[in-house]
């Protein structure tokens, strides 16, 4: 079934009620948000694009970006968002590896994004501002506001999400109508929402966090969204009050517990808070108990997978600890010679079910690395069932991630492969070598950090440095210090000693 007609079951009725209310004091009816989506599926259809084809996004949060994500799926395309820090190297990357049919992309952004288009051959480049200026709009004004939702089946793609690689370079996680589709109308249930819920949603919208686990949790429940543009603590203080259902990454509640003005009166209608991304410090989840009086539920997933594993709703929601597998998620935790471990014995995360997704975009040998020869998916995360946390015991069936195997820093929420980074470092004049680790960071949880060994003789100038790093890739990916070191510690195998390196400069 095409995703958008499993998420339009639950549009309200009364087309009149509100949708989307913005952070400036817009409201769009959900009658708005089904006539601005086929106007959009309109012109979308009338390129007459093959069926497949992707349309390639990088714009800045707004109700119309999300009508043309819904759109997308209405015209049964495959929707690309792209984050908008990506510098334009990186945009040239994903569209020389995608090849969408169209890109959108915001008005400022116009001459960099058309000749990056031309080059890798995308015909249709289209325009769309966060205050509803540009090209799209324009084109799709004149068009009817009626569509017929383009038939797609379950295991046709809906989204293609880029993840970064192990080796440096992002893949192209292909998600299906069907993956989409199971895992909301699951994570409905699991986090029983109900009628009368309103999400603050203050995610960016090119991630699986925002774009499908938010957004698609509200739209499938005819919930009302207060629509944030960014994460800004006053505007979610100042919101909450009317708001009963909140998604974030750490980062969110570490900031709401740092201003003073966040109190159990802000929170008093609010039901669910839920974290997710990147590991919720014990400490945060403690603190936020004791301030506030809620207990913040705590949620593992992958953009390869979407959502696997939660704590309940109804049920111990325990600090340090995911939870259980989500209902049609199977996960198993296996040690290095496959046996499957105890509890309280630490292994590698491997997951099932109609939520994984198909493949890696035109990487068939990677997507075969990444599952086992019995159909399990490879998280690349260590786990273990129970156990005990600085909150306390853990019940036996509940996962609690220790660690990665793959070499990742998860940067407030972002996901940064220190190959890339290092490559880019590597290639400056001056630099023999580099290693970049993740560093304990308050705010973000961890932070970028390079280690860098200059050629003899070279005088490298670490600001310098990271103001070129600026220039060439997402801002969040740049580290936020840069030390010069003689030589890197290294094991007798000649490999660099990165766990040496984070304890080291720790601090
Ligand atoms: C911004 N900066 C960062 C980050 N964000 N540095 C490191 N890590 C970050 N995440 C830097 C900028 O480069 C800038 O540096 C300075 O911080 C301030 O930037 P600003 O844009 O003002 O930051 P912010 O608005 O305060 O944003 C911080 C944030 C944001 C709210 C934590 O990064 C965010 O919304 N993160 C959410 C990411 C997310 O949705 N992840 C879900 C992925 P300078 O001043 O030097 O220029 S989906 C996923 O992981 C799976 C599926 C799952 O389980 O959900
Ligand atoms: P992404 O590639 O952006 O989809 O990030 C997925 C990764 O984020 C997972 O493989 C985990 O390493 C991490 N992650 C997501 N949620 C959590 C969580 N609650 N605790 C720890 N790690 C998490």
């Amino acid at each position: 079934m095409n995703l958008y007609q499993l998420l339009e079951t639950g549009f309200p009725k009364d087309k009149s009620a509100c949708a989307i209310e913005t952070h400036d004091g817009l409201y769009y009816s959900w009658g708005d948000l089904e006539k601005a989506t086929s106007k959009m599926a309109n012109l979308l259809a009338s390129l007459k694009l093959p069926q497949g084809s992707r349309v390639a996004v990088q714009i800045e949060k707004s109700p119309e970006a999300l009508f043309l994500y819904l759109a997308t799926l209405k015209a049964g395309l495959v929707y690309l968002p792209l984050n908008t820090a990506y510098q334009s190297a990186e945009i040239e990357y994903f569209l020389g590896n995608a090849e969408p049919a169209v890109v959108v992309c915001s008005p400022k952004n116009l001459t960099w994004v058309s000749q990056v288009a031309k080059k890798t051959g995308t015909k249709h480049v289209f325009t769309l501002g966060e205050d509803r200026t540009g090209s799209l709009l324009e084109k799709a004004a004149g068009l009817s506001d009626k569509f017929k939702t383009v038939k797609r089946s379950d295991d046709d793609l809906a989204a293609i999400l880029y993840t970064s690689g192990t080796t440096g370079r992002s893949k192209g996680a292909m998600l299906t109508h069907g993956n989409l589709g199971s895992n909301a109308k699951v994570l409905q249930k699991f986090w029983a929402w109900r009628k009368g819920d309103v999400l603050l949603h203050a995610l960016p919208i090119f991630h699986v966090h925002g774009l499908f686990v938010a957004s698609h949790g509200a739209l499938l429940n005819g919930s009302k969204m207060i629509w944030l543009p960014r994460l800004d603590t006053k505007e979610l203080i100042k919101h909450m009050p009317r708001s009963t259902v909140m998604m974030g990454v750490p980062t969110f509640y570490v900031r709401l517990l740092l201003d003073p003005a966040f109190t159990k009166q802000t929170a008093k209608n609010m039901r669910l808070f839920i974290s997710g991304s990147a590991p919720l410090l014990t400490e945060t989840f403690n603190s936020f108990k004791e301030r506030i009086g809620q207990t913040i539920l705590e949620r593992y997933g992958m953009s390869e997978t979407v959502m696997l594993v939660s704590n309940p709703y109804k049920g111990d929601r325990v600090g340090g600890s995911v939870g259980l597998p989500l209902p049609q998620t199977k996960v198993r935790v296996r040690k290095d010679d496959g046996s499957l471990c105890g509890v309280n014995e630490i292994g590698n995360v491997e997951v099932k079910g109609p939520n994984i997704f198909k493949g890696y975009w035109r990487m068939p040998e990677k997507t075969k690395e990444e599952f086992t020869s019995d159909g399990w998916f490879k998280t690349g995360d260590v786990g273990r069932w129970g156990g005990e946390t600085s909150a306390g015991k853990v019940p036996n069936d509940y996962l609690c991630i220790v660690g990665r195997s793959k070499d990742l820093i998860i940067s407030g929420g972002y996901n940064v492969y220190p190959k890339e980074i290092e490559s880019f470092i590597d290639d400056m004049p001056g630099v023999d070598e580099s290693a970049v680790v993740g560093i304990p960071h308050p705010d973000f949880g961890e932070a970028v950090l390079a280690i860098v060994v200059g050629k003899p003789g070279s005088q490298l100038n670490t600001d310098a440095m990271i103001a070129e790093l600026k220039g060439k890739i997402a801002n969040f990916k740049v580290p936020k210090r840069i030390i010069l070191v003689s030589e890197l510690p290294r094991n007798a195998m000649g490999k660099v000693q990165k766990n040496v390196l984070r304890q080291t400069y720790a601090s």
